[in-house]
């Protein structure tokens, strides 16, 4: 999920272009990736699991937001999704009939805990430990991401990630995982991309929980942050052996041109604060960006927090779709609008730029401005053109896209960047949140009548590179 055109409340029409570059090609000096690089595919219990009233599981914010008339674009839901919670085992089949190393899915909080906090639902552990050891038995390494969005409603009716004690309760939950689950489950991604559910939950509304108030930025960035940093020492302090970092979306902010350049600047800069640095300058420097101090005042941090959520991560995890266009709108409440991309460049079916060299930007200021942590690209990757109609199988335009991502991926390694993994969004088409069953990324079609898997080209494309790690030069 990235900003893309319709992001920020700005509309379709009257959008400034942007003067910023065109995307430069890549060209790495090798195409060969180490045989120690990890490939995976990435998912998420909401998108997936389906069976959402099955072993006492409670409901979560998007139970509530997705039951709304109207916000799903197609009117679905994710009752049956991809029904991945039944048939897990069909999923790992797939991962390691590609050769993959290994899978980022994620874990529901409210199967673990239904209300989020209090007594421990041995059943939710009790499916995610059989995951777990089905992906073990066919030699793929667990990835868990702790929080993909789904706060359990009950904690949402007492303030949400507004109320500090979110964060408090979000450490319980780590804890009860890693009790469980943590003599297999070795890795763990704390938060998956807090902005979006910062900025589209809070401010823009347009994701679960539904809320529209800018005033919600500064307490739920911070809470959020102050969860990591509690869960990071929650798993340390279960166990010692264990690889932990976050999930972050990481997007460059580009402003637009023309008369109004040196605002629209400042506009992207703001942009840039909330969206990368309000998690990126904590994390690895135990600060805020300026930008956010008016958000964050009247207490909402207290004295040793920031030390709190400064914690040594194992890696950090990067998404990446495309790059942010910006421009300066006094009329919204954040002074920042989407604006269109440069003239000419290539876009996706949602209007996105498709801009490898974004990834490569975004890699390389990790480097430079962030002490220049392991990473691993924890998504990335492509929807069908045309989501409404049944799935392309001759994926070419997917292939084309990992194929010039993953060449900015050698280009950063080369550069420096110790990216030590790719993980692709995603192994199946699924519920893609408020866009529903309309948008199409998987690497696998999934025919929601009858629940066949059929794998895509692309699918072919990637266990190929798994297995060899030459990656070619076209299409
Ligand atoms: C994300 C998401 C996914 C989206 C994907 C495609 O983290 O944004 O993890 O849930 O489905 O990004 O939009």
């Amino acid at each position: 999920m990235v900003l893309g055109a319709g992001a920020l409340g700005g509309a379709a029409v009257g959008l400034s272009g942007c003067e910023a570059r065109l995307e430069t090609e890549l060209n790495p000096k090798s195409r060969q990736f180490p045989k120690d690089f990890v490939w995976g595919v990435a998912s998420a219990a909401f998108q997936t699991e389906g069976a959402l009233d099955v072993d006492g599981r409670g409901p979560s914010v998007w139970d509530v937001f997705e039951k709304k008339p109207g916000v799903i674009v197609d009117g679905s839901d994710a009752s049956v999704a991809t029904d991945s919670y039944r048939r897990y085992a069909e999923d790992v089949d797939l991962i390691a009939g590609a050769g993959l190393d290994a899978y980022r899915f994620s874990i529901a909080w409210s199967r673990v805990l239904p209300t989020g906090e209090g007594a421990i639902n041995p059943a939710g552990l009790d499916h995610y430990s059989r995951m777990v050891d089905a992906q073990l038995a066919k030699g793929i390494i667990p990835y868990a991401t702790l929080f993909h969005w789904d706060l359990p409603q009950a904690l949402q009716d007492k303030g949400g990630w507004k109320s500090r004690d979110t964060a408090l309760r979000f450490a319980d939950y780590a804890h009860a995982v890693v009790d469980r689950l943590g003599d297999r489950l070795k890795r763990y991604i704390i938060l998956n991309e807090a902005a979006v559910h910062a900025v589209f939950g809070h401010v823009l509304g347009e994701q679960a929980p539904g809320l529209k108030d800018i005033n919600l930025l500064g307490p739920v960035i911070h809470h959020m942050n102050l969860a990591q940093g509690l869960a990071i020492q929650a798993l340390r302090a279960g166990r010692g052996d264990l690889s932990v970092g976050t999930t972050m979306a990481l997007q460059p902010c580009r402003p637009a041109g023309g008369g109004m350049a040196f605002w629209n600047r400042l506009a992207s800069d703001g942009l840039d604060s909330l969206w990368n640095r309000a998690w990126l300058d904590p994390l690895f420097k135990g600060v805020y960006p300026k930008a956010l101090e008016d958000f964050l005042k009247g207490g909402v941090v207290h004295d040793g927090d920031m030390a709190t959520i400064r914690q040594p991560v194992d890696f950090l995890g990067v998404n990446y779709y495309a790059p942010a266009y910006v421009r300066l709108d006094l009329s919204s409440a954040s002074h920042i609008a989407p604006a269109k991309p440069p003239k000419g460049a290539e876009l996706d079916a949602f209007g996105r730029h498709i801009d490898p060299s974004g990834l490569f930007e975004v890699l390389d200021r990790v480097r430079r401005d962030y002490g220049n942590p392991p990473v691993l690209i924890t998504e990335n990757g492509c929807s069908d053109p045309f989501g409404r109609g049944p799935a392309i199988i001759e994926d070419t335009f997917r292939i084309r896209y990992l194929r010039r991502h993953l060449e900015a991926v050698l280009a950063a390694r080369e550069a420096g960047s110790p990216v030590g993994g790719y993980f692709c969004w995603t192994l199946l088409d699924n519920f893609e949140w408020d866009l529903g069953y309309t948008s199409k990324f998987g690497l696998v079609a999934h025919d929601r009548a009858t629940g066949t898997r059929t794998p895509k080209a692309s699918y072919a494309w990637l266990k190929a590179l798994a297995e060899n790690g030459a990656l070619p030069s076209s299409p």
